[in-house]
């Protein structure tokens, strides 16, 4: 009776440590993520500018990043957009950047009709990472306002990533993808590293005493 009670309390509190933990780890990422501009991404991020793409494929892709919702064209230049660019579709698809393996940062450059433009980053399970809204009124090239957009979400939680705006049709072309991974820059710690010396010359040492044991049984 006593064990039962008391297994029932360990289950309850098991159940909230996970929630606790859970909404810690949201927190986290939540607070840990801000906006993010184009010469802020390391050197070696990686570019994506849809010119290896076929025109009108709705699939654009370059092995990591799988962009869907809407179609390729080739618009020319117009603000940062050149060449071929993605198109929303001129319908109320949200336009969708799914990442193979997950990235710590995103961005992309857009042309927008007159209306905000939200960017929103989620990780694998589907939890909002962080949203970013921008008003299109203090954009260059009134009409068709043009700029880019990003997040960094601090460590490699981007599993996929939107972008729209509230319009419907003739809204939205991207171009010029941007991402990248956070690298463990990290070097171990001299104190741990001294700590992990010290206890593989212990290790040494018992092993050593060991055999001299067993010599010694043998011996006896
Ligand atoms: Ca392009
Ligand atoms: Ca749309």
């Amino acid at each position: 009776m006593a064990i039962s009670t008391s297994m029932k309390v360990l289950d309850k509190l098991v159940v909230f440590a996970a929630i606790a933990l859970g909404f810690g780890v949201i927190g986290t990422s939540s607070s840990q993520a801000a906006s993010i501009n184009r010469s802020d991404f390391n050197a070696d991020a990686i570019n994506f500018n849809f010119e290896s793409t076929a025109i009108n494929n709705t699939t654009a892709t370059d092995g990591n990043l799988t962009v869907t919702n809407g179609t390729t064209l080739n618009v020319g230049s117009v603000g940062y957009i050149s060449g071929k660019s993605y198109y929303d579709g001129g319908d109320s698809s949200v336009i969708r950047f799914d990442f193979l393996n997950s990235v710590s940062a995103f961005g992309v450059d857009f042309l927008a009709n007159n209306a905000n433009i939200n960017l929103r980053i989620f990780d694998k399970t589907n939890n909002l990472i962080d949203s970013l809204t921008l008003d299109w009124t203090k954009l260059p090239n009134a009409g068709f306002p043009f700029g880019f957009i990003g997040l960094n979400a601090g460590s490699n939680l981007i599993a996929y990533a939107t972008i729209d705006t509230p319009l419907i049709g003739n809204e939205l072309y991207i171009d010029n993808i941007i991402y990248q991974t956070q690298t463990a820059t990290s070097v171990p710690e001299p104190v741990s590293a001294l700590g992990l010396l010290a206890f593989g010359t212990l290790g040494a040492g018992s092993m050593l005493k060991r055999k001299q044991q067993q010599k010694a049984t043998v011996k006896a």
